[in-house]
């Protein structure tokens, strides 16, 4: 099955942070394509990418960038895919540039923008799954699954001092 879900990343550096989304996509069985595009150092590869997303059969696009983070606005500024934004934790300003970069799109160019980090990382994995899920009931009933886990790994661990 080709891949519906993109993961692109500005930099090798954000993999380590960008590998969330991906964990979460191994776990639900979702097939995803990975990539390096950069908005600094690789413009004209960011724009074929955005350009063919669509033709490409991709229906959501997962961005992390950190820093002056351009990469999904840039992306959403030239395509109709969804873009979902992952500020990545930058070393100087610990990810707020890299937020703020993201979220503060222009009206009329939407990025969804998850959290900071490791957290943003794995929701936007989720979300990007669930954005899927109305049209595939398998995908849905891994996901309700992975709820009821989840769920259930708190109710059955109440004592905050054991873990
Ligand atoms: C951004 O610059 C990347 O998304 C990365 O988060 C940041 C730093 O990149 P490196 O200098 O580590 O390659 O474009």
């Amino acid at each position: 099955m080709s891949a519906k879900i993109a993961i692109v990343m500005g930099s090798q550096s954000d993999w380590p942070t960008m590998i969330e989304a991906a964990n979460v996509l191994d776990q639900l069985q979702v097939p995803y394509h990975v990539e390096i595009v950069s908005a600094h150092r690789t413009p004209d590869k960011l724009f074929s990418f955005a350009e063919t997303a669509l033709e490409c059969g991709f229906e959501v696009i997962i961005a992390g960038a950190g820093g002056a983070a351009h990469l999904p606005g840039m992306i959403a500024a030239k395509t109709v895919v969804p873009v979902l934004g992952v500020p990545v934790k930058s070393s100087i300003l610990s990810g707020i540039d890299s937020l703020y970069s993201i979220v503060q799109m222009p009206k009329g160019i939407p990025v969804g923008t998850l959290a900071i980090g490791a957290a943003g990382a794995a929701n936007a994995g989720l979300l990007a799954a669930q954005m899927l899920a109305s049209r595939d009931p398998h995908l849905l009933t891994r996901l309700l699954q992975f709820r009821a886990e989840q769920t259930q790994t708190v109710l059955d661990n109440p004592d905050p001092r054991l873990l």
